[in-house]
């Protein structure tokens, strides 16, 4: 919503951040392209300056609770204001209820609606690893609040190498009572780490990887250069990897579910997660459509908070 909310959404007075810079790119954005006159405080107990965008105009350096003790009783103020969060669900609802209905109008197994479902699936005490490119911006967008699932990322090394390595280092590192660990990734990540997943067949890692196939880099349709794109992008920047991923399973000794249509979604998910060993959910996409249809959920939310 952040993304799409120019001036719909209400301004601050005042911005106080706590904690580490915020994963989020679009509230990242957001804080940037506030207006200077709102005054943005970091408190922090060291006094390091976590300002990429220069939005900061304060940093605290204190012990974050020890601040909040202190300051609460001294602030002159008439109780919070009931119509700011409510303003902001509001459009939270909005938005949300907009991309599903566009989501549950379709019938395909798309990838927006994978994030959305796969999300909400999983089984309490998951936790679920997601990979860099499409994968982490579409769970961002889509995936409705929930507990009891810890979502992962590879957070500072943006690349797309090594996801399945962590995946598996995720599923040694489990303390008993945890639950399963499932790893949502690109074909093009899958391609840069099958050397891990045939370790990790190999080694009997206990592990859902869930491939999301639209042979390339989906990301990259959202560049200007994908617009009437050269055969000479498709090859080098569209990197379309053919992989027979079918195959590879097999080499590793996994289990392949194909996830054909929406409905197979479901007792793929069950079974991964409760068969021991590897397990690969393959769901095949279509990059172009991909885009069209990120357009539309954009255009919807659009809509939705202009009205
Ligand atoms: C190690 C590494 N090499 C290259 C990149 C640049 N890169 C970012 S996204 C991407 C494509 C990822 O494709 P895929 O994993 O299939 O996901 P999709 O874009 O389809 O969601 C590439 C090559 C990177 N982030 N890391």
């Amino acid at each position: 919503m952040l993304r799409l909310a120019d001036g719909v959404v209400p301004q601050p007075d005042l911005v106080v951040r706590f904690g580490d810079l915020p994963t989020s790119k679009p509230l990242r954005r957001w804080l940037a392209e506030l207006p200077v006159d709102v005054p943005q405080v970091h408190v922090r107990d060291d006094a390091s300056w976590q300002d990429p965008d220069g939005a900061l105009s304060d940093v605290v350096v204190a012990a974050p609770r020890m601040l909040l003790e202190a300051l609460a009783p001294r602030l002159a103020h008439g109780g919070p204001d009931p119509d700011w969060l409510a303003s902001w669900q509001a459009l939270d609802v909005a938005a949300v209820a907009a991309q599903d209905r566009l989501l549950d109008a379709g019938s395909e197994a798309t990838e927006p609606w994978l994030a959305r479902e796969l999300t909400a699936l999983l089984p309490p005490s998951s936790t679920l690893l997601v990979a860099a490119s499409m994968p982490i911006r579409d769970v961002e967008a889509f995936m409705a609040p929930r507990e009891q699932v810890r979502i992962l990322a590879n957070r500072g090394a943006n690349g797309i190498d090594g996801t399945i390595a962590t995946a598996w280092g995720l599923s040694l590192a489990r303390d008993p009572g945890d639950g399963p660990v499932v790893v949502l990734l690109g074909d093009v990540a899958l391609q840069h780490d099958v050397g891990s997943l045939l370790a990790a067949g190999r080694a009997g890692v206990d592990l859902t990887v869930v491939v999301v196939d639209n042979d390339g880099g989906g990301i990259f349709h959202f560049l200007p250069i994908a617009e009437g794109r050269a055969p000479e992008i498709e090859r080098h920047v569209m990197t379309p990897t053919g992989l027979d991923v079918a195959a590879i399973v097999a080499a590793a000794g996994g289990t392949l579910h194909a996830v054909g249509d929406r409905a197979d979604l479901l007792p793929a998910v069950r079974a991964a997660v409760t068969e021991p060993g590897l397990s690969v959910l393959h769901l095949r996409t279509d990059r172009t459509a991909n885009r069209e249809l990120h357009r539309q959920l954009e255009q919807a939310v659009r809509d939705a908070l202009a009205g």
